[in-house]
């Protein structure tokens, strides 16, 4: 039995991950196809190191969305995963509606941000053969989006702006710093697996740390 429970949830843009990054960590799997979440999909988690029983809502997401919203969605929450996709700027640049809609129906819960599919972005340093023209190489510098790859997934020519991964660094330290402390950055993979548990983890940790004090106090 764990000690505290506590109910999580999973925000961003549609496609950006949620649901593949809820399925790395409770069951360790992937799944390469698209089946978009309707309504809520409702996982659970035990945490035996936290000693945490998270119950983890991953809830639909849409481009454009208007406060409020998901408000009965949001009820007794006391953390929330926010997932951006590092091959979709929009994504990132949306974060901000994310957070204003939660931050208004919840106050400052802990977040965790995550820069999701990670496995995709590539070091065109470290790669033989790759050109690319001075603008990217001054927007994107160290990374870009593997094409090939990119096709054999979505079946179509890449039509993606990816995340500078510094320009995510630089808004997540003032982000925190002005917003929240409870609050972190991750670069994951739900492919791959990598940073998966330790996105949920941290807010797990930020989590129970809460209850602590709320008895104590
Ligand atoms: N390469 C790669 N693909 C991913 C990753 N996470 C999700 N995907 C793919 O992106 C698409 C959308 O994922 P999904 O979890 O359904 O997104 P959601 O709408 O945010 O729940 C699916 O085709 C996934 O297989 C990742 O980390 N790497
Ligand atoms: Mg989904």
């Amino acid at each position: 039995m764990s000690d505290y429970t506590a109910k999580i949830l999973v925000l961003g843009d549609g496609a950006v991950g949620k649901t593949s990054l809820v399925r790395r960590f409770v069951r360790g799997e992937f799944d390469e196809d698209y089946i978009a979440t309707i309504g809520v999909n409702l996982k659970h988690k035990s945490l035996e190191d936290i000693g945490l029983d998270m119950s983890i809502w991953d809830l639909y997401g849409q481009k454009s969305m208007s406060p409020g919203k998901h408000s009965s969605n949001y009820v007794g929450a006391e953390g929330a995963l926010i997932v951006f996709d590092l091959t979709r700027k929009k994504t990132f640049d949306n974060l901000g509606h994310w957070i204003d809609d939660l931050y208004d129906y919840l106050g400052r819960i802990p977040v965790v941000f995550t820069g999701n599919k990670r496995d995709i972005m590539v070091d065109f340093k470290k790669k033989k053969g790759v050109k690319l023209s001075k603008k990217t190489k001054n927007e994107f510098h160290e990374y870009m989006i593997d094409e090939h790859y990119y096709k054999s997934v979505y079946s179509q020519e890449p039509k993606f702006v990816p995340v500078p991964l510094e320009e995510t660094k630089t808004w997540f330290k003032s982000f925190k710093k002005e917003y929240n402390k409870q609050s972190s950055l991750f670069f994951t993979s739900a492919k791959t697996g990598k940073n998966v548990e330790k996105a949920f983890k941290k807010l797990g940790k930020y989590v129970v740390k809460n209850q602590i004090r709320y008895v104590l106090d």
